[in-house]
């Protein structure tokens, strides 16, 4: 046994804040550079401030209209001009949405949420995304909804109805954007996350990394949704699910704990969101989404289909996250529609 003492190494005096009202992107890239140690003690210790550590949020994912959408996201398999084998439908029954719901809440979920391949939703598609989300709502279940972006009047139409959630990504930084898409302008996401937030729906809004853009825009990204006012309630971090015959098929993947770090960072630049680790699950197998865990994600897709896309079985999640320890949130609607946490 060697006699030398054992050295204590105390956390880096910081190099960034470890929490601020307004972040900087040259912050966002100080954080994403330190040691990856530390920006996992600073994520953790944000994470405790703020949640049960332990706890994580299961939402179900459900595709009520796929396919056939006419805009160009270069990263999507139900854009009707790439060639992916999504073949496109029309909106689902109601019966059919309120089936799923039912059968993801007896698997646990607490929260449904509802994509369609919209560029936009027409008003009599509204009337019944709108009686889907009454239903789900009268279920006990959180109501989430991604139908791109909306008009006047529309995000009214949609609180009334009694939606929790509107899901609307930046996607990536300002200055990638034009790489990805270009059907639609950043500044008209950001009308309808103003559109959302004006009508009083909560706003659930990240982003894709993995697609070719560099730290400096992935900092970026967070910059743009850190300094929304107020930010996100709920901030999907998707990996980049490649799918042969979009242009972005064959993007060279980014380092898995490269992943973990950005959602650290987004962890510790809005302490009090969901931190939804997203779409690329299945591709990363359990250690990475654990760091994902330990770096301040709390909210997963629950369920083995994404939109069109897998996703981990509902087994298998529930045996890694007893293997973790973990439980899931608990959640109460009453009378009101008003959701409280148990
Ligand atoms: N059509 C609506 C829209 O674009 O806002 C709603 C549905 S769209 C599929 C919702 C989000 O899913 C996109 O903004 C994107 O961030 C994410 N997404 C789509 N395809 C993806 C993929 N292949 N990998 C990771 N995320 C993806
Ligand atoms: C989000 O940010 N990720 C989800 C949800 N919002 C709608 C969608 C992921 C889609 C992955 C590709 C697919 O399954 O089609
Ligand atoms: Fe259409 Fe949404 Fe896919 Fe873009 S992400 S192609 S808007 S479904």
């Amino acid at each position: 046994m060697s006699s030398q003492p054992m050295t204590f190494h105390p956390a880096p005096a910081a190099v960034a804040p470890i929490v601020a009202d307004k972040w900087s992107v040259e912050d966002i890239v100080a954080l994403f550079n330190l040691p990856f140690n530390d920006l996992l003690y600073r994520a953790q210790q944000v994470h405790r401030e703020n949640f049960d550590a332990n706890e994580v949020e299961l939402a179900t994912l459900l595709s009520i209209k796929t396919g056939g959408c006419p805009e160009d996201c270069g990263y999507c398999p139900q854009a009707a001009r790439y060639d992916t084998g999504v073949t496109a439908q029309k909106i689902l029954p109601l019966e059919t949405v309120l089936d799923a719901a039912r059968k993801a809440k007896e698997h646990g979920a607490t929260r449904f949420c509802m994509g369609a391949a919209w560029r936009e939703p027409k008003d009599r598609d509204l009337e019944h995304v709108e009686e889907m989300v009454r239903e789900v709502k009268a279920l006990g279940l959180e109501t989430c909804a991604t139908l791109g972006m909306l008009g006047e009047g529309q995000a009214e139409k949609l609180k009334q109805a009694g939606l929790d959630y509107y899901n609307h990504n930046l996607d990536t930084a300002p200055e990638f954007y034009g790489n990805v898409i270009s059907t639609r302008e950043y500044q008209q996401r950001i009308d309808t996350l103003g559109r959302v937030r004006d009508a009083g729906i909560k706003v659930c809004c990240g982003g894709i990394v993995g697609m070719g853009e560099t730290r400096l825009q992935r900092a970026g990204l967070i910059a743009q949704l850190c300094n929304l006012d107020p930010y996100p309630e709920s901030v999907p971090v998707n990996n980049l699910v490649q799918v042969e015959g979009t242009p972005l098929h064959g993007t060279d993947p980014i380092d898995p704990l490269e992943f973990v770090r950005t959602v650290a960072v987004a962890r510790i630049t809005m302490p009090k969101a969901r931190v939804r680790l997203s779409a690329g699950r299945r591709q990363m197998g359990e250690a990475v989404q654990t760091l994902c865990f330990l770096a301040g994600a709390n909210s997963i897709f629950y369920g083995d289909k994404l939109l069109t896309t897998g996703n981990p079985d509902v087994e298998q999640d529930q045996a890694l996250l007893e293997k973790l320890g973990m439980h899931s949130r608990g959640i109460a609607i009453d009378a009101r529609c008003e959701v409280t946490e148990q």
